[in-house]
């Protein structure tokens, strides 16, 4: 039997916002909600943003972290994941204040710095529920993504090192897989490292099937077989690259943070429609989808 695959879901991000569908879910209940019933429907791994439940701003507030967490703890046994990542308009003090607060067992941590274009999608909306909206997207014309390698050592460190977090590493282009290979053998980073090769934001690797060969061939020259890989593709490519992901024996991220749609110019009516979509695409492909508890042990994590 062929190892099990691991289905993310990234719940609601910091990216999309209340305007562009009236399914993202914006307040701790909503979120948390929103992550039960995706790891029911099979997602093993939930990716956690937390946002301002009267705006929608994308808040880094622990104390809205911690009502999400427990209220998701309450019902399901799946791996809770923090983005460190955050928005690009957080400080890094910012971004990882929940993960120290509240030690969770999983963390992203975003392998680069980059221009990370969200304003293309102004053109899309007109009628803007909240003024921060547009002025959030076009603001990223001019905000780059700040991940420096002094930010991604402190994070190894603080959270890594001191806390036994494991990461879910995210890699918007093929040189950050070089970082990644860097501080493997550096020893700052452990293995089974858990790579998310994220294919189509405006600023890293366009979201083609070759791009995906080129970050595995590249994962595979530079850290042999001591990892594992997850496709995470935005948009409308969402789901065929994530198919390919799974078909070169990798792993899938899906939910409203990285797409809004369940299909062409259909609004996906919540996370769980997703993870049902690509948990059957997974089955039909002959596989089966990873518990929490496989996770946790193909990961390493604390548990
Ligand atoms: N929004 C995704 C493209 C993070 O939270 O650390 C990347 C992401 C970053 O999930
Ligand atoms: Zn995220």
């Amino acid at each position: 039997m062929s190892k099990p695959v691991i289905i993310t879901c990234a719940v609601t991000g910091s990216i999309h916002t209340p305007t562009m569908s009236p399914h993202l879910p914006v307040t701790p209940q909503d979120i948390a909600r929103h992550a039960i019933d995706a790891a029911k429907a099979g997602a093993a791994i939930i990716h956690l943003h937390a946002r301002d439940p009267q705006t929608g701003i994308p808040s880094a507030d622990p104390e809205l972290f911690r009502e999400i967490l427990s209220t998701i703890r309450k019902e399901t046994h799946a791996v809770l994941n923090i983005s460190t990542g955050g928005s690009s308009r957080m400080t890094l003090d910012q971004r990882l204040a929940a993960a120290h607060l509240l030690k969770p067992e999983m963390c992203s941590l975003n392998m680069g710095s980059m221009n990370f274009g969200l304003f293309p999608m102004i053109d899309r909306y007109t009628n803007w529920r909240h003024d921060w909206e547009p002025k959030f997207l076009e603001a990223t014309r001019n905000i780059v993504f700040q991940n420096t390698f002094g930010d991604i050592e402190s994070i190894l460190r603080d959270l890594g090192e001191q806390q036994g977090v494991r990461f879910e590493l995210e890699c918007y282009d093929v040189g950050h897989i070089q970082t990644v290979a860097f501080y493997k053998k550096q020893g700052l980073l452990k293995g089974p490292i858990f790579l998310q090769f994220v294919l189509g934001v405006l600023g890293g690797i366009d979201p083609a099937p070759e791009q995906i060969m080129h970050m595995k061939t590249t994962a595979d020259r530079l850290l042999g077989d001591d990892y594992h890989f997850s496709v995470l593709a935005a948009g409308r490519h969402q789901f065929p690259l994530g198919t390919m992901g799974v078909i070169l024996g990798g792993n899938v991220r899906v939910g409203l943070e990285d797409n809004l749609m369940i299909e062409r110019g259909k609004l996906a009516m919540s996370n769980a429609d997703q993870v049902r979509k690509i948990r059957k695409v997974v089955e039909e492909l002959g596989h089966r989808v990873a518990t929490p508890d496989e996770v946790r042990t193909l990961l390493q994590l604390k548990g």
